[in-house]
């Protein structure tokens, strides 16, 4: 199951407490303090985990403690500290404060980690407390308590380039086509009820990754068909392809209609490079008149057609996006 939102809460370790204690000598009724430290309190760390793709176990599991630190000991021995916890989530996981929504961090690193909350300091022992008119202190510092937030993570997945395109425009065959991705495929609408991704290799070092989402529909925007839920799946991706079925009966309208979603559901998508492709080309009536130009390319996933020639147009639009960045 692909789930991209969920609840979480997250605390971070406590501080443990300070010792009081004394040396024990013969004939010193309070020896030294010598109370050790408590141990720092584990952190909370989020780390981007390129095998994973889906919310889907935080459904399970939705409370992550990091261990408290240990108390201070006797002898000036400081408490052990709590261990880290390091929760992994899918790249694009955006991690944001459930109650004022602001993103707090944008997991897009593989294997990097983020610090998102720091333990709580261990309390300090009585040790440090002596002084020249207090010689036994029975004071300790207590530990600080780890911090605890509640959050949502949501996923965007990360890709470079999106396909779009109405229910059976044949999306998921391009991706089968071109990637070892292998998505559901069949003959009616909405087959694909999930985001898939899938790695396009185009020269013998060189890749892209490739999301294919559910089929748009007219007010996919505003909620109609499972348009929007998946919108937001492109909103990160370099380039557009729009894949319009050879059968349809106005080339331009349905184009039309795809873009005014888009650009609807988010207007950053009017600066996107895209690609305008006629699909199925195998099965395009002979007698069809229609504005040749009007496509980038026509292309056929049971022939094989301008398959080639399509991974290179992306290929190149992703690299021509790359450059304009400002780093
Ligand atoms: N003739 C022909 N049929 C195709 C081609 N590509 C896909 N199809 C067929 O079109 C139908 C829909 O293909 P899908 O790849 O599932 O379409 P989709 O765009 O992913 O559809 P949704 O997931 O519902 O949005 C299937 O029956 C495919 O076999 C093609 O190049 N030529
Ligand atoms: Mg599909």
């Amino acid at each position: 199951m692909f789930v991209d939102y969920v609840s979480i809460s997250v605390k971070a370790g406590n501080g443990g407490k300070g010792r009081v204690a004394f040396r024990r000598e013969k004939f010193v009724p309070h020896g030294n303090p010598n109370g050790g430290d408590g141990g720092r309190g584990g952190d909370i760390i989020f780390r981007g985990d390129p095998n994973m793709n889906t919310l889907l176990d935080f459904t399970l599991n939705r409370r992550f403690f990091a261990e408290n630190g240990q108390d201070g000991g006797l002898n000036d021995m400081t408490g052990k500290s709590g261990k880290s916890l390091v929760i992994k989530v899918p790249l694009g996981t955006l991690v944001k404060d459930q109650d004022t929504g602001e993103i707090c961090l944008d997991i897009t690193e593989p294997d990097n980690d983020y610090l998102f909350l720091a333990g709580g300091k261990g309390g300090k022992g009585n040790a440090h407390y002596k002084t020249a008119t207090r010689q036994a202190p029975r004071y300790a510092q207590p530990g600080i308590k780890g911090e605890e937030r509640n959050l949502t993570l949501e996923l965007k997945i990360m890709a470079d380039v999106g396909l779009v395109g109405f229910p059976n425009a044949g999306k998921s065959t391009l991706l089968s086509s071109l990637s070892n991705a292998r998505p559901k495929i069949a003959d009616y609408p909405f087959t694909t009820l999930f985001p898939n991704l899938g790695i396009v290799k185009y020269d013998n070092y060189r890749s892209f990754v490739m999301a294919d989402i559910p089929g748009l529909i007219k007010g996919a925007s505003e909620g109609k068909g499972l348009g929007l839920r998946f919108l937001k799946h492109i909103e990160r991706t370099k380039v557009l392809v729009y894949m319009i079925d050879s059968g349809s009966e106005n080339y331009e309208k349905d184009f039309d209609t795809l873009q005014n979603e888009l650009f609807t559901f988010s207007s950053d998508m009017r600066e996107k490079p895209f690609i305008r492709v006629m699909t199925k080309k195998d099965v395009l009536a002979p007698e069809k008149i229609y504005n040749k130009q009007y496509f980038d390319l026509e292309i056929s996933s049971f022939s094989n057609e301008g398959l080639e020639e399509l991974k290179l147009l992306i290929a190149e639009k992703i690299i021509e996006t790359e450059k304009q960045l400002p780093f």
